[in-house]
């Protein structure tokens, strides 16, 4: 039987574009009190202010850089003041910087990825795990990516740290066995939101080719997948789950419809 989300509080990185907006206006709409992080405040505003709108029981945001540690402890010192347990943590921040070949890579994108996909996610769980240990029925949700199961050229740090996200996932899957917390990876294929133009750094025409002739994923499929999971009962934790858009059957394998002329 579904649990309830209502009241339940929710903790949402990455919440100012793309999956993660969604998620916060998603949880919005189930009754929960919403705490939103990422970089852009302004940003942050915007998405609160819907999530409201769609029905939260509470909403709040901060400023948070995953990919620093002062950044992720102030922003988590700021969450215990606002409750002493989380029911759903959701690390969504990250992304990817550049398509580039191993050959032709930049320092400067494959540590952004490494920083906000790998070191972010584990510095956002070390420091609200103490909110969710003893609280039974929780769920850590992980975002990783097709990318972390399937390589691709042009992918190397990218799938790297998202196969390491699905590593990190089951450890702590492992060391949380007995708490009753649960822990587990959604893997999205390509879905249409910012991710494409901040991976191609606003290069709109690159961008649109990622999607050109398909019916990709919104970010909204990802939303209701994650309350989906959430709302299990306690005994039922969805441990990974690989979502792709139908006319992605595989990384090299997506169908595209030309324009009729
Ligand atoms: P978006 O670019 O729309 O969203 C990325 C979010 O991450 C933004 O809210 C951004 O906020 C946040 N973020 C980036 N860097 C940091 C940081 N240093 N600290 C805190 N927040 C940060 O892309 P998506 O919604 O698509 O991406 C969300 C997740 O889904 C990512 O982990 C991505 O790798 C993954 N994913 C995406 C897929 C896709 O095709 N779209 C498919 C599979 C997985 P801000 O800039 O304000 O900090
Ligand atoms: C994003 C999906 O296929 O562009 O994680 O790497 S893909």
């Amino acid at each position: 039987m579904k649990t309830s989300l209502k009241n339940k509080w929710v903790l949402v990185t990455g919440a100012s574009s793309g999956f993660g907006a969604a998620t916060a206006r998603a949880f919005g709409a189930e009754g929960a009190n919403v705490i939103l992080g990422a970089r852009r405040v302004d940003r942050l505003a915007q998405v609160a202010d819907e999530t409201k709108k769609a029905g939260a029981a509470s909403v709040h945001f901060h400023g948070l850089d995953v990919t620093t540690t002062p950044s992720t402890n102030a922003f988590a010192d700021w969450v215990r003041g606002l409750t002493p347990k989380i029911d759903v943590l959701i690390n969504n921040a990250g992304g990817a910087h550049g398509a580039d070949t191993v050959a032709n890579g930049r320092d400067e994108d494959w540590e952004a990825m490494v920083q906000v996909n790998l070191l972010g996610l584990m510095r956002v769980t070390r420091a609200i795990l103490p909110l969710m240990v003893g609280n039974p029925g929780s769920s850590i949700l992980n975002i990783g990516s097709i990318a972390g199961r399937v390589a691709y050229e042009g992918g190397s740090v990218y799938c790297g740290v998202k196969a390491a996200e699905l590593q990190i996932t089951k450890s702590l899957r492992l060391e949380l066995c007995g708490t009753g917390v649960r822990v587990g990876t959604i893997d999205p294929g390509f879905a249409e939101t910012e991710f494409s133009m901040v991976r191609f750094k606003g290069d709109k025409g690159r961008s649109d080719k990622v999607y050109e002739g398909t019916e990709p994923l919104t970010a909204e499929d990802i939303a209701e997948t994650l309350v989906w999971c959430a709302s299990r009962p306690p005994h039922v934790c969805i441990d990974e789950l690989l979502i792709k858009c139908t006319d992605q059957a595989a990384i090299h394998k997506v169908h595209r419809r030309t324009a009729k002329a």
